[in-house]
């Protein structure tokens, strides 16, 4: 008998899937490099970075944990989508249906923890930033004879002219952007997994027995 359609349907979604996890595995992996690189792993933060922050000149570490926030989000996001496409790597290569009920919670899991800290990153990154660059903008239209050498989006230099310092602040921008389209790809990746978890249930090879019309019965488990 040919495969059903219903498991071609599946099939292809499959092979897209693993793509779209492979791409978003890139964009989480790439945001939390850029992230780890500009910050010192965190130590040296300059999110949220407040005008009486700024002018005070015995402060030099800003908002570290807003930093070491969007890096443990970032991991996480990373840590997940690689078992999702480890997971779906598997399931395409050997043709295999992932019917247990665990293996569906664990990747509802990881799908939910992947788009909610992409979501985080994405967030902290940019409004972090966007606060950071604000606070420098205001100051140089109050005052348009200082230059403060702050470049919100590349490198850092100081008032007198050397530099290049971190943070690059397009190196931030890109990262937001990495994790924020890595998330919508996670998104689209998760409406798959529940358009085949629909197929499961309504379309059935055709010779098949009463028990399976009952996709939660003991077969699954
Ligand atoms: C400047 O920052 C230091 C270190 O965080 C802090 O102890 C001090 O109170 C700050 N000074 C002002 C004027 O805010
Ligand atoms: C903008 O800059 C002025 C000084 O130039 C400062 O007094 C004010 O608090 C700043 N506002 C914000 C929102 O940072
Ligand atoms: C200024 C700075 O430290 N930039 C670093 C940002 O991260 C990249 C790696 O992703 C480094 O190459 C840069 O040197």
């Amino acid at each position: 008998m040919p495969r059903s359609s219903g498991s071609r349907i599946k099939n292809n979604l499959s092979v897209a899937s693993l793509a779209l996890l492979f791409v978003s595995l890139g964009a989480a992996g790439t945001s939390l490099g850029l992230i780890q690189a500009n910050t010192s792993n965190g130590a040296s933060c300059n999110f949220f970075i407040t005008y009486s922050q700024l002018i005070n000149e015995s402060l030099y570490n800003y908002n570290v944990p807003t930093c070491k926030l969007s890096i443990a989000s970032a991991t996480i996001a990373t840590i997940c989508l690689a078992l999702l496409t480890a997971i779906e790597l598997f399931s395409v290569l050997y043709s295999m249906d992932i019917k247990t009920l665990f293996a569906k919670i664990m990747q509802t899991v990881f799908f939910t923890g992947s788009i909610v800290t992409l979501s985080i990153t994405t967030t902290v990154v940019s409004a972090g930033w966007g606060k950071t660059c604000f606070t420098y903008f205001n100051i140089t239209s109050k005052h348009p004879d200082t230059d403060s050498g702050f470049h919100c989006d590349g490198p850092q230099y100081t008032s007198s002219g050397s530099g290049p310092f971190p943070p690059n602040g397009g190196e931030f921008i890109t990262a937001a952007v990495c994790a924020g389209f890595g998330a919508l790809l996670t998104i689209l990746t998760l409406s798959f997994f529940i358009v085949k978890q629909r197929i499961n249930i309504y379309v059935r090879p055709q010779n098949l027995n009463v028990q399976d019309e009952f996709p939660m019965t003991s077969n699954e488990f």
